[in-house]
């Protein structure tokens, strides 16, 4: 059970990611003291890469070309990174701590001829034909799979308790698709996921070869380890180096996607060969999905427009309708069945005084609406509305056999007169969920440098969860509706009141 799980699942959060002391052989490390006065660290490579007998006894200027330097003396002065090719090679420059660190990657021959700006041109034109949200990510997916050559591209996308699933994707032949499938939060821990906002593009080009450790110079006191958050050579924690060969993929790679400063996802990549991505590359794909998320959520938000378009347009029927003439009963006959297409409910009813005084489509027995009228009234203080997926779970009612298909409800209290509301209650059926999981998730304890965590899945076999007694979730905007049309009905409620109190006088 979760319980039991969660001191594994912490300790793998504790897991030092951003300090591993080593990198992945696709290039050579150096970390200086401030000003690149001296070599204080460096990747077992180094003296190889650079071509030096002694790299402990070199100079930053016998290393790194003159140019580079400078450029990297101004950008880490105001606090940026430099990223910069010279001579064959890619520099990424970066200051963390009391360091300042050096990547440097070889180049292959052809890549002065990856054009960035064609890329991107081509990606956003293609992203600018998209009028879903769900096209814009299929298409994001198939031109990060064209520029990138991964094998399979998927769209990840986090749920509120961080648990995600894929979305959308493109996938070879090479490898099965996995769109729709579950994953459980503890596949990327939190601070692997806080990774994203030091550097959104992580790269690991091979799930096999053993990482390159860093070396200190022997003359100094002990060093602090090098926070490598912003590097992209970062050596990859064992544990997901397991993961990916259990995923039955050489290589992945991953870009976040923010909405706002959120991390909303990811684009996630698998390959089954090892592979590596120049720094060109890794630079379009960033750009690229930024760009894609930016009009994704656009696209997102002007879809809630059009739908609070379609709650406007049926008040705005309903008001024309001469409300204040007609009893809350005309109208219901009139407009409640509009309500339930566009929230998307079963059934909904107006109870006031416990007494149901109209109603609309498929709905629980009055015995059942009424326990639960009195549960509101009981449980519910003040709420401009209420709502659950799973009334028997949410309330702990025992509702009669017949209603028990009666999964959801939106609650909205009305308050007219004397200390209880009238409510109008929207119902919605269960919708059995066969929720699809990339492997069964459990217990696999693993064996850390820091003690028992949560190890890797060893299948990734679909596994399928049915799950039972829920309802369609409602979203933010049904209930934003469903609260607007009961003020609607307040009107009309109210100036009946009126209308039968002056009568009587
Ligand atoms: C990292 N886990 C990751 C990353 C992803 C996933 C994308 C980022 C690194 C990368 O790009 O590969 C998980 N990959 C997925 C998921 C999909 C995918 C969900 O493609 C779905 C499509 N992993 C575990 C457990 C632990 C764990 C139990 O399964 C911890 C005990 C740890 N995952 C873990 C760690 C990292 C990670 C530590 C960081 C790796 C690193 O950056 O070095």
């Amino acid at each position: 059970s979760q319980s039991e799980l969660q001191p594994l699942i912490d300790a793998c959060e504790q897991e030092p990611i951003h300090i591993p002391g080593g990198i992945q052989p696709y290039g050579a490390m150096l970390a200086f003291s401030p000003y690149f006065s001296r070599v204080l660290q460096a990747s077992a490579n180094a003296a190889d890469f650079f071509a030096v007998d002694d790299i402990w006894q070199a100079s930053a200027h016998s290393l790194i070309d003159g140019w580079v330097l400078q450029q990297a003396h101004e950008a880490l002065q105001f606090g940026e990174t430099l990223s910069v090719e010279v001579g064959g090679i890619a520099y990424l420059v970066y200051a963390s701590d009391s360091y300042w660190v050096v990547e440097a990657e070889r180049l292959a021959p052809h890549h002065a001829q990856t054009s960035i700006r064609r890329t991107l041109e081509r990606a956003i034109h293609a992203f600018a034909n998209q009028q879903t949200p769900q096209d814009l990510l299929n298409e994001l997916t198939r031109q990060v799979r064209r520029v990138s050559g991964f094998e399979r591209v998927m769209v990840y996308q986090f749920d509120a308790d961080w648990h995600g699933r894929v979305t959308a994707d493109a996938t070879g032949q090479r490898l099965s698709s996995m769109l729709g499938h579950h994953f459980p939060a503890s596949d990327i821990p939190a601070q692997a996921r806080a990774m994203y906002s030091h550097n959104p593009f992580r790269i690991i080009g091979s799930a096999t070869q053993n990482p390159i450790p860093l070396q200190a110079a022997a003359d100094t006191l002990e060093q602090t380890p090098v926070n490598m958050s912003a590097g992209a050579l970062r050596a990859v924690s064992p544990i997901h180096m397991q993961y990916l060969q259990n995923l039955g993929v050489a290589a992945s790679s991953s870009i976040g996607i923010f909405n706002e400063n959120k991390l909303w996802g990811i684009i996630a990549c698998h390959h089954i060969e090892d592979i590596w991505l120049n720094v060109k590359t890794r630079e379009a794909l960033v750009l690229m999905v930024q760009y894609a998320s930016q009009r994704f959520f656009y696209l997102e938000q002007a879809a809630t427009q059009g739908y609070q378009r379609q709650v406007h347009k049926l008040r705005d029927t309903m008001a024309r309708d001469d409300a204040r003439s007609q009893t809350p009963q005309q109208l219901f006959d009139n407009h409640a069945q509009g309500w339930l297409d566009v929230l998307n409910a079963d059934g909904c009813c107006y109870i006031e005084g416990q007494q149901r005084v109209c109603s609309m489509g498929n709905l629980p027995t009055q015995t059942s609406c009424r326990a639960i009228t009195a549960w509101l009234n009981e449980n519910v203080q003040r709420q401009p509305y209420w709502s659950t997926r799973n009334i028997l779970q949410s309330t702990g009612l025992t509702l009669q056999s017949d209603d028990r298909d009666f999964a959801g409800l939106m609650a909205v209290p009305m308050y007219l007169q004397g200390e209880e509301p009238a409510w109008l209650l929207f119902y919605r059926k269960e919708e059995v969920e066969v929720r699809s999981w990339a492997g069964k998730p459990e217990k696999q304890v693993y064996k850390g440098a820091t003690g028992d965590m949560l190890g890797p899945r060893k299948s990734f076999a679909m596994w399928q969860q049915k799950v039972e007694g829920q309802s369609a979730p409602w979203s933010d905007e049904t209930l934003f509706a469903a609260r607007d049309l009961a003020r609607d009905l307040l009107v009309v409620t109210d100036s009946m009141h009126l209308k039968s109190l002056n009568e009587k006088l």
